[in-house]
């Protein structure tokens, strides 16, 4: 049976990028006959400096967003990260199978670290093997990420890959990413080459969840734009960016696709589609934060439910932890 596991980090608000390109579709993935595992992870989050309270305040918001945005508890397993002690131990496994030049190819290790990697944490250089963990110790089949995460699946299945082969077994599997939709890659509104990011010190560079409507509306007056008016194809939106990221928003959105939405607007300014786009946004976020809100009024709901769904995943992580360690050799 089809098993999914994902993660978002509790490392700050969550965005219209973390939504249209994660959750949004955690959702669609949650569904009879496929067993469905959704993560805070903090121990990715501190890779990079958290306060304590932030961390604590952002990992029950981001459970809030789970739940608020549809993750039903009762069909998903939400829980943090460092509630499944399995998956730092299988990640230590994992730092002692992957290869240091492995890790330096990674173009998120190289973003985040920035010109001074010497004073980057050992964590963040170690990030992907921690992920590789989170996915492999649930046997997991298909990861619905954002396109920029591609790169970091390709290198679990190269760590389950060198793995099996060094240990003569047939244990770990290819994991397949789940990366569809017209919003994989959700853009800076103030930027079109960056992606909208939780950390961009930019507040106008992105929606948060917990924006409100003004804020929204505001956000995307201001996004940035070229002052032609919409093309009938898509093809034409190749050179305009900033355009096709508020075309792609406005798709996923609605749940349909680009082309469609240009069918739709074309021939029109942007001074007319904006407010369109707001009120969409509205009609479609306004309540997925206004129920996160409530929730917040709960934390001890929140982590009773967490408790609970770190519970159900510890009982599929403890067994193949311990085979794991007897495949290497560890006495217990
Ligand atoms: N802009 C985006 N468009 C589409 N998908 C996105 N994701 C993040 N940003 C976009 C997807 O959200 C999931 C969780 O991401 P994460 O929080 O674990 O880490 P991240 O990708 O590094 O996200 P941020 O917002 O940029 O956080 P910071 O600023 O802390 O690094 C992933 O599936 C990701 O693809």
């Amino acid at each position: 049976t089809p098993r999914v596991f994902s993660g978002i980090q509790p490392s700050g608000g969550l965005t219209l990028g973390n939504y249209l390109g994660a959750i949004k579709r955690f959702v669609a993935m949650q569904d009879d006959g496929i067993e469905t595992l959704y993560c805070m992870v903090d121990l990715h989050a501190i890779t990079v400096p958290q306060s304590p309270a932030d961390l604590r305040h952002n990992t029950r918001e981001l459970a809030a967003g789970y739940i608020a945005a549809g993750l039903d508890p009762a069909k998903s397993m939400l829980f943090n990260q460092s509630q499944v002690p399995e998956h730092a131990q299988l990640g230590w496994i994992f730092n002692c199978v992957a290869r240091m030049g492995w890790m330096q190819r990674m173009t998120q290790w190289k973003d985040k670290a920035g010109k001074n990697q010497q004073n980057a944490s050992l964590g963040l250089f170690a990030y992907p093997s921690l992920m590789a963990a989170d996915i492999l110790i649930y046997h997991t089949t298909h990861v619905p990420v954002g396109e920029d995460q591609k790169q970091h699946i390709e290198l679990t299945r190269d760590i389950a890959a060198k793995f099996n082969h060094d240990y003569g077994v047939d244990f770990f599997p290819m994991t397949e990413p789940v990366i569809e939709g017209s919003a994989t890659r959700v853009m800076s509104l103030r930027d079109g080459s960056k992606k909208m990011s939780k950390s961009d010190p930019s507040d106008m560079s992105r929606i948060n969840m917990t924006d409100t409507a003004d804020d929204i509306a505001k956000k995307i007056r201001k996004a940035k734009t070229d002052p032609d008016p919409l093309p009938a194809s898509l093809d034409d939106l190749a050179d305009r960016p900033e355009a096709r990221n508020l075309i792609n928003i406005y798709a996923a959105l609605e749940g349909s696709d680009a082309q469609t939405v240009l069918t739709q607007f074309e021939g029109q300014q942007f001074g007319t589609f904006k407010p369109q786009l707001s009120d969409l946004a509205v009609a479609k976020l306004g309540p997925i934060g206004a129920e996160m809100e409530r929730l917040m009024q709960h934390t001890d709901e929140i982590d009773k439910i967490l408790a609970s769904g770190a519970e159900r995943a510890r009982a599929i992580a403890e067994p193949i932890l311990a085979k794991t360690y007897q495949i290497v050799g560890m006495v217990r």
